[in-house]
């Protein structure tokens, strides 16, 4: 196990739910951290936690990824201190909708689209050429179980997470001739602001997603993130799908008490 004492890591999507977890999990083993995300007033919040519970050093970014411009000029933009970045969380992503894709609502796959799929690719372009040329660093995204297992009414969000998929693994055989690592961790369900998010705000349809069912929470998936980030330098993790008991693929769900 390598320690991430005084390594950087830079996370999107740190203002909640699986990011935020991440950002704990790191700072609790006492990496120095940049925070993104476009609710910058959460991130702050976060750091000032952070920086009193483990005494390490953060900085916030407010980012929206699907802002090609911005994601480049943030990046270019960092002071010398966090220049050098060990790892890259590319974690930033939602849902939108949950419809017949006869149905859906394009605006809905738009920002599916331009966040989880092309935001990623802003970020990494930005971020990955420096680590290249340092010989060192590693890329951990977060895909989902919904990149392997589409299930309906979920098309364009299933094909923004096999986009995830491929990328991830195709940027790993880009890399394997230097000591870049990259990963993947693909979580079933989990309770965080996503269900929210996709149901535009609906909050008894977003609880309905997590009613009779034990999910995972945020901090199981940092578990696993941290996992990757943690193995001796000639080992890759390369993908972790990570589902709650209850749930066996997209659609298998087994809702009520376990035998
Ligand atoms: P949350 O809604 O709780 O968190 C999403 C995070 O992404 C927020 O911090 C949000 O910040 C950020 N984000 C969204 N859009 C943008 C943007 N345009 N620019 C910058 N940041 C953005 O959901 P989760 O924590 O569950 O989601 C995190 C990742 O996990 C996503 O990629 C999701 O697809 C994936 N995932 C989630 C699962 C689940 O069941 N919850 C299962 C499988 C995968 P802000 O709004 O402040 O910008
Ligand atoms: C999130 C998992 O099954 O809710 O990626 O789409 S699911």
């Amino acid at each position: 196990m390598i320690s991430l004492r005084d390594k950087t890591a830079f996370v999107t999507g740190a203002s909640s739910g699986i990011g935020m977890s991440i950002a704990r999990a790191f700072a609790t083993a006492g990496a120095r951290l940049v925070l993104c995300a476009r609710r910058k007033d959460r991130l702050d919040t976060l750091a000032r936690d952070l920086r009193t519970a483990h005494g390490v050093e953060i900085h916030t970014l407010e980012l929206d990824v699907r802002d090609r411009g911005a994601v480049e000029a943030a990046v270019a933009g960092l002071a010398a201190e966090w220049q050098i970045i060990d790892i890259l969380v590319n974690n930033a992503g939602l849902a939108r909708g949950f419809d017949k894709l006869h149905e859906g609502d394009v605006n809905d796959w738009e920002e599916m689209i331009d966040t989880n799929v092309k935001g990623l690719l802003w970020v990494s372009r930005s971020v990955i050429p420096g680590m290249v040329a340092r010989g060192s660093g590693h890329i951990i995204n977060i895909g989902s179980i919904a990149g392997h297992d589409p299930y309906p009414r979920g098309a364009v969000y299933n094909a923004s997470k096999f986009a995830v998929d491929a990328i991830t693994k195709a940027l790993r055989m880009d890399l394997v001739d230097t000591p870049l690592r990259v990963s993947t961790v693909d979580p079933g369900l989990v309770e965080t602001e996503f269900s929210l998010v996709r149901f535009h705000g609906d909050r008894e349809k977003a609880d309905g997603v997590y009613t009779d069912i034990e999910v995972c929470t945020p901090d199981d998936i940092a578990d696993a993130v941290l996992y990757c980030a943690t193995r001796p330098p000639h080992v890759s993790v390369n993908q972790i799908v990570i589902t709650p008991t209850a749930q066996a693929s997209s659609m298998v769900k087994h809702v009520g008490p376990l035998r």
